[in-house]
């Protein structure tokens, strides 16, 4: 089985609607992912444990979603010191804002990289970690060019409407 490179992680199987879209990516890319709900609050022993052992696997990055009082990434940063990429998920309440704030307002000395809230902010999270892998792989760096190409084709073959 290939080693995962990337450490996709949830706080609820409840964020994986959104949390897909960062899956979608890596998967696109042919990047080998690993995905789990595990909650810093709920399950804390096992997330460490399945953090340790993504590390100890060679896994370069971690992608952390959660909601509400989103501390989840947070908590993956303060045992590891590889990439942590955060994606606030959209809470019943207060609609993501407070995920957002709580990951984007981490203290310093422990980074996480905060993106957008939901689907989009997942899926460039994906990308992002797509594009540090390419730092030190010439082949995924040559598929990301060649999704940024056919992405700007899209917009420039674009066509609005006509009015009635
Ligand atoms: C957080 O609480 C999770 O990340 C999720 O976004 C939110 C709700 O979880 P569930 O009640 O759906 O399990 O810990």
């Amino acid at each position: 089985m290939t080693k995962p490179l990337v450490g996709i992680v949830m706080g609820s199987t409840s964020d994986w609607d959104v949390m897909q879209h960062a899956a979608r990516q890596l998967k696109d890319f042919g990047v080998a992912y690993e995905a789990r709900a595990l909650s810093a609050h709920r399950t804390p022993d096992l997330l460490v444990e399945w953090i340790d052992q993504l590390v100890a696997g060679g896994v370069r990055c971690f992608i952390a979603g959660a909601g509400g009082a989103a501390h989840l990434a947070g908590v993956v940063a303060a045992r590891t010191p590889l990439p942590v990429l955060a994606v606030p998920i959209p809470s019943k309440y207060l609609k993501g804002l407070d995920s957002l704030l709580s990951m984007v307002q981490m203290p310093q000395g422990i980074p996480v990289a905060t993106f957008a809230i939901g689907e989009g902010g997942a899926a460039n999270a994906g990308l992002f970690a797509v594009s540090m892998l390419a730092l030190s792989d010439q082949a995924l760096a040559g598929r990301l060019d060649s999704f940024r190409v056919k992405q700007t084709e899209k917009v420039k073959g674009a066509k609005l409407p006509d009015l009635s």
